[in-house]
């Protein structure tokens, strides 16, 4: 087997031209992986729609063991692949085996609902009918995945879509290719049958040919841009679908009935986990104004303060941005917000040569950005998603219902939480907050896999991951059997055959 190559209709196949991976705290490199082109993916694709006959003719348990070896796998590896996580996106050390445990649940969900029941029993108007609602699965699924969550984010995509039936045609993020290969060769040990695993390595013109080609369903999650054409060309195609999830402009509201020492750090957690760098982080914090000051004070000390350096090291909260162009991102929104005239509270936008851990010099490195503003419908910093640790503060007077407008104004949907101890207060937010995922008292970030993931708004349409994904990749046929030898319709119809008279 050579050592990093595309995986194509159970071959390691590799390509002509190359990247190479670089670990974002470092820039050492860790391989070499091959560029995927148009032909690659169609090859992969061919292989696909061939081997989805014998593979949906296969039972759902069985389908399922191959996934329970993955499982197995991701159980007893999850401090290594973990580790690996870490070097090639940078993610502090917890995160990265976060990453591995939320794979396997995510895995261990689906290869478990390979044994509960598909579809529904239906009554029927007539006695003699049965109906039902049968799924079957649509054929080749496209995956297209970010790589924030490079081990666990595929899962939620593949492991659905194999269990019911489908297989699948995968293009990894081109930031942690090396993590990907480290999935492929999972699914090559569980012996997952030739075509019905397909990966090529590549960039977003590779992603853009799956988009293209004939899969049947293409499941996305990743930046807002790049979802939107998704959704847009395939939701123009009849008999295509797609599940898109994007990221968002999520807000964490704290009112004046709030506990301080749970506010902070939940604000804390949502803001600066990953670097700022999920689709569900905070980047604005609605605050009321009777607890603002007192907020205000906690919540810069700590962003002060948190420990910025070396992923690997157990002491760290925040490691490097991903890539050098992202750092440039996130430099240029902490200029906008400046340009746009907030009051800058917290620049760590460049940190200080003894906070670069000795052999990290190279790292992509940013500290924590934090200003105040008055809400102004105008400002590009509080209505943009930065995927940073820039975060906006935000002071409001008056109810619940301020609180919850300010939340909902942006075109996004995604993630969010308010912190009150008053439940009337929580009650109307869990009602008018327009989030796909709405939490109280917690961060707005850290979902479990068993919850529907996906936003409202601009930040998605379908939910590409666990149960709500089945609605991606399979068909649901209306089934109905006669048990009579007589015909009766519903809804009256008379059944008679009414023939001319002689
Ligand atoms: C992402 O932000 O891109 O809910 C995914 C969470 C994780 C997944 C985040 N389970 O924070």
């Amino acid at each position: 087997m050579a050592s990093h190559a595309h995986y194509i209709d159970g071959e390691w196949v590799e390509g002509e031209e190359t990247f190479v991976s670089e670990n974002p705290a470092t820039g050492e490199s860790l391989g070499a992986f091959p560029r995927g082109t148009e032909e690659d993916v169609a090859t992969a694709v061919d292989a696909a729609e061939e081997a989805f006959e014998e593979w949906r003719e296969l039972s759902y348990p069985n389908r399922a063991e191959y996934l329970w070896d993955v499982y197995e796998e991701l159980k007893a590896r999850t401090d290594e692949l973990g580790e690996l996580v870490t070097r090639e996106c940078g993610k502090e050390i917890s995160e990265g085996q976060a990453d591995i445990v939320e794979a396997a649940h995510m895995v261990e969900w689906a290869a478990g609902n390979g044994r509960h029941p598909h579809g529904d029993v239906v009554p029927s108007e007539i006695a003699a009918k049965d109906a039902y609602m049968r799924r079957s699965p649509r054929g080749v699924v496209g995956c297209i995945t970010p790589w924030n969550f490079p081990i666990a984010i595929p899962f939620w995509h593949m492991a659905v879509a194999l269990v019911e039936g489908n297989t699948v045609v995968w293009k990894p993020a081109e930031q942690t290719p090396k993590c990907a290969h480290a999935i492929a060769e999972l699914m090559v040990d569980a012996g997952i049958p030739d075509g019905v695993f397909n990966m090529v390595q590549g960039f977003g013109d590779a992603g853009a040919a799956i988009v293209d080609s004939d899969v049947e369903s293409v499941l996305f999650t990743g930046s807002a841009e790049v979802g939107h054409s998704i959704a847009n060309e395939v939701g123009g195609t009849p008999g295509k679908l797609a599940a898109c999830e994007m990221g968002g402009k999520n807000a964490v509201v704290v009112t004046e009935h709030a506990d301080l020492d749970l506010a902070v750090p939940a604000a804390v957690l949502s803001s600066f986990k990953t670097t700022g760098q999920r689709c569900v982080s905070s980047e604005r914090l609605i605050v009321h104004t009777d607890v603002y000051d007192e907020f205000k004070e906690r919540f810069v000390a700590a962003a002060e303060k948190v420990a910025v350096g070396d992923p690997l090291d157990e002491g760290t909260f925040m490691g490097p941005l991903i890539e050098p162009e992202h750092r440039e991102k996130v430099r240029k929104y902490n200029d906008l917000a400046r340009e746009e005239g907030v009051e800058v509270l917290v620049d760590r936008t460049e940190l200080d040569d003894d906070e670069i851990p000795d052999g990290h010099e190279d790292g992509h490195w940013v500290g924590p950005f934090v200003y105040e503003t008055p809400y102004d419908p105008d400002l590009r910093c509080i209505h943009e998603e930065v995927f940073g640790p820039h975060v906006a503060l935000i002071e409001y007077d008056g109810d619940i219902e301020h609180a919850v407008d300010l939340q909902n104004a942006t075109p996004y949907g995604l993630a969010g939480s308010i912190i009150s101890e008053d439940y009337r207060q929580i009650n109307y937010y869990r009602d008018h907050a327009e989030l796909g995922l709405a939490y109280g008292n917690l961060p707005c970030i850290g979902a479990e896999v068993q919850l529907p993931f996906g936003g409202v708004k601009k930040s998605g349409n379908g939910y590409p991951s666990a149960r709500e994904i089945i609605e991606a990749v399979t068909e649901r046929t209306a089934w109905t059997l006669n048990n009579s030898k007589d015909i009766e319709m519903a809804q009256g119809l008379s059944a008679d055959i009414k023939v001319e008279e002689e």
